[in-house]
């Protein structure tokens, strides 16, 4: 073991200074004087980078050499957020780099906002990841996240004249970035398509085309740990760059064909959440950067050697499968172990199924992937024999197990026509677990039921969590400070159960009145980055009510719009006098995948809804309704603290987790949710008196599923309801057009498949309640300050330390 040695920090303010100095006049080429808020933001970014080399190479040495196993995180997607400021964080160098900037003549928050935020997530899995990987560096875990350097990330979102989603490419290479670092040496080779033959009594596999994979690697420092990790995103390059025969020939796009073919692997995140694409390209990705990883994880394990005994394997790295998209590492690694190093399927499989683990992070059968085998048959037909194979072995054990022929049948890993990724990580990982109590449940009693069955000891519950650093201490200094007063030290940033000693505090009127005037301020600010993001003019004397994730009919967007018709209605009636009316400004975040209709057609709708809502003089400074455009990590670090009340309403059994729920309990907004996802748990740990429970729960919906489901009656019952949707039929929010919405007004009227409707009553309801609390703003805050309080278990740290303990079986590194 080498001694770990501190990264180069605490340098003081003066040395900060002159590294970005040296960075703009010899990486950047100007000087001081000549540089921009852009150009300081590289240089210091360098500097950061610099500084961490030390550790990062000590953490290197010590993960190949270490006393513990290590994790690899395979992941599509990881969210990261802005760098800088998060780097800066944990490497203790926040205070010199403010000095720093300030006397080269720049303010500190310029320069971290000239950072361009990768997008190379969807959403909530993606940034997990994210949190994930901080939380592993933070405590001292050795850790590689693999991925993929996604040239163009999630789409940028903008609406038109008509409040359409307008998608446009995300192309954030287009200007430095400094983090990533690309290591042309430690390149892999990924092969595709071809045939296997035999030859000699041996499967060889002949492919036919190939692509050279190029790890960039991103520095993932530990908060305070001095341990700094390695996020590998491989990028996808040619091998034959250009065809200068074609060329000389004039036939210029011939001419770089291969390179655009080879590239196109790396091109695009798809911007999909739900699984209704099942794209070429998507499974050549998977592929792509699994094969990568796994070849990488030997060459870092086993330097040098030509005949490495793999059956350590095991022992020096465990992988986390996130979700089913890398699944195609099962066989691809038996495939390295026996055809690339000649070992019998029986070992290849004892290694294998102890190397990897399956987190499954939904509860919609159709989010499952399922790859037609005569597409796996043409990209890797050497994987497609050996999933035969493991499916033979599967059924025989299945067949020993007393496991009856029909239930088998339908546990089928490989049906002939195709594969069942669900199925393939469950058999062939040693551990599966779901993301909330609640989903682990599901996922035993009935997405992966007969697994569950016949390997009962594979299952286990993860509750996920998310990073303290980026989202209370980045995103909300001064609750921060408000925390780090109360408790008498900052040690809750690594240690986030702390918290709980806010308890007694929140009987401490003081207190709740300090908090009170953090949340104000927390308000002020989002009215200044709305302004100036967006040049909306928004009162913050009203509550702030917020609802921000993907768009999905599941997660109900359609519930909160109506709601706010509902509301709208009433005040244009005068069903409400003037001084019942709460006032409420309503904030969406929401991006939807570019072909799902629905989803689009209800952004269109919220879009319009605004526009009616915010310019009538009779509803003024009562509702307003804003929906923001190209909802992101930043706008979420923004708007999360300021938020008083939270929106959770998926369906109950749909949303596997959710995790914005635990960053908004954290930054304390109350939430207004259904029994669904880790919803269960925030509650159970704030207590039901500090959360706004409505709707109905799993057993209800099943109930409602199996005697006949029909929307239409709720519409007639209730009133509100029944207006809200006249409104949206009647052309209200389409200038008079009566078709604009007919898509989805029928669809809530003859099919509600997540059951709006038959929730909307509770819903409208208990607005009265949680209007009447926010009258009382002393005992609103109170409540808010329990949320936070009791919110720490919500730590990444803490899923972290689950999974060490319940799947990984390692720790941190002495
Ligand atoms: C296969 C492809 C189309 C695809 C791409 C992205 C499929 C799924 C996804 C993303 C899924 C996702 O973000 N799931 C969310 O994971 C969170 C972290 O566990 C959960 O909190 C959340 O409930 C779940 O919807």
């Amino acid at each position: 073991m080498t001694e770990i040695t501190a990264p180069k920090s605490p340098v003081t303010s003066a040395e900060f200074a002159d590294e970005i100095r040296e960075q703009l006049k010899y990486s950047q080429g100007v000087t001081a004087e000549q540089a921009t808020a852009a150009d300081v933001y590289v240089a210091a970014a360098k500097a950061v980078r610099n500084h961490l080399a030390d550790a990062w190479f000590t953490t290197q040495a010590d993960t190949v050499n270490g006393n513990t196993k290590a994790v690899g995180y395979l992941s599509a997607e990881f969210l990261m957020g802005k760098q800088l400021e998060n780097a800066l964080l944990n490497a203790g160098l926040t205070e010199q780099f403010d000095e720093a900037v300030k006397s080269l003549g720049f303010q500190p928050k310029d320069i971290v906002d000239a950072e361009y935020e990768p997008g190379l997530g969807n959403g909530g899995l993606g940034r997990l990841a994210a949190c994930f990987i901080d939380s592993l560096a933070s405590l001292g875990v050795p850790a590689f996240g693999y991925g993929i350097q996604y040239k163009y990330g999630i789409f940028k979102q903008k609406f038109d004249e008509d409040g359409k989603q307008v998608e446009t490419p995300d192309y954030w290479l287009n200007n430095e970035e400094p983090w990533g670092h690309i290591d042309y040496n430690r390149d892999q080779k990924v092969s595709f398509g071809g045939e296997v033959v035999e030859e000699d009594g041996k499967k060889v596999w002949k492919p036919a085309w190939s692509v050279r994979a190029v790890p960039v690697d991103y520095l993932v420092p530990g908060y305070k740990s001095q341990r700094v990790n390695t996020l590998r995103l491989w990028t996808a390059k040619s091998y034959d760059e250009f065809d200068l025969l074609a060329f000389n020939k004039s036939e210029y796009m011939d001419a770089v064909k291969p390179q655009v073919k080879a590239e196109n692997i790396s091109k695009i995140l798809y911007p999909e959440d739900s699984t209704k694409v099942g794209k070429e390209l998507r499974l050549e990705q998977q592929y792509f950067f699994v094969s990568a990883s796994l070849h990488d994880a030997i060459r870092v394990f086993y330097p040098g050697q030509d005949k490495p005994d793999l059956t350590t394997f095991p022992n020096k790295i465990t992988f986390q499968l996130n979700d089913t998209h890398p699944v195609i590492g099962i066989p691809e690694l038996m495939r390295i172990l026996i055809d690339e190093y000649g070992y019998d399927w029986d070992t290849a499989w004892g290694v294998t199924q102890k190397t990897f683990n399956y987190t499954c992070h939904t509860l919609l059968p159709e989010a499952l992937e399922v790859w037609p085998a005569s597409l796996i048959g043409e990209l890797l037909p050497r994987h497609l024999e050996i999933i035969e194979k493991i499916n033979e072995q599967f059924e025989a054990e299945l067949k020993a197990k007393g496991v009856d022929e029909a239930t088998a049948k339908d546990m089928a890993i490989y049906t002939g026509d195709s594969v069942r990724m669900a199925y393939l990580a469950t058999y062939g990982g040693s551990h599966v677990n779901g993301v909330a109590e609640l989903h682990s449940q599901l996922l035993k009693d009935v997405t992966l039921k007969n697994f569950s069955d016949a390997y009962p000891d594979k299952f286990t519950n993860v509750t996920n969590g998310v990073t303290p650093r980026r989202f209370v201490k980045l995103a909300n200094p001064g609750l921060s400070d408000l925390i780090t007063e109360g408790l008498g030290t900052d040690k809750w940033v690594s240690d986030l159960e702390m918290l709980e000693g806010l308890v007694p505090l929140a009987q401490d009127d003081e207190f709740v009145k300090k908090f009170a005037a953090v949340k104000a301020a927390n308000k002020h600010a989002f009215v200044g980055f709305a302004k100036d993001h967006y040049g909306l003019d928004i009162d913050e004397n009203t509550m702030f009510n917020t609802m921000v994730k993907r768009l999905h009919e599941y997660k109900r967007q359609s519930l909160k719009i109506l709601a706010v018709i509902s509301k709208y209605a009433a005040i244009k009636n005068g069903t409400v006098s003037a001084d019942d009316i709460l006032p409420r400004t309503v904030f969406f975040g929401a991006k939807a995948a570019p072909g799902y209709y629905l989803a689009k057609m209800t952004i269109q709708l919220i879009n319009n809804v605004s526009k009616v809502v915010n310019n009538d003089p009779d509803v003024k400074g009562k509702l307003a309704v804003h929906m923001l455009p190209n909802y992101n990590i930043e706008m979420a670090q923004n708007l999360i603290p300021a938020t008083e009340l939270d929106e959770q309403i998926s369906q109950a059994g749909k949303e596997a987790s959710g995790t914005g729920n635990m960053k908004f309990a954290l930054n304390g907004a109350l939430t207004v949710g259904t029994l669904d996802g880790a919803n269960v748990e925030i509650r159970e740990r704030v207590g039901a008196e500090n959360f706004f429970l409505f709707g109905m729960t799993v057993e209800e919906v099943d109930k409602l599923y199996a005697d006949g489901y029909n929307p239409a009656k709720y519409y007639e019952a209730d009133p509100r309801l029944k207006q809200a949707i006249d409104l949206v039929a009647g052309g209200t929010f389409s200038n008079g057009d009566r078709n604009a919405y007919a898509p989805l007004v029928s669809d809530w009227l003859t099919k509600d498949w997540f059951m709006t409707l038959a929730d909307f009553s509770a819903y409208a309801d208990i607005q009265a309640e949680i209007e009447k609390l926010y009258r009382d703003p002393l005992e609103w805050n109170r409540k808010a300050v329990l949320n936070v309080a009791n919110s720490g278990f919500f730590s990444s740290d803490r899923s972290i330390e689950d999974y060490l303990e319940r799947i990984w079986h390692t720790g941190p590194l002495a």
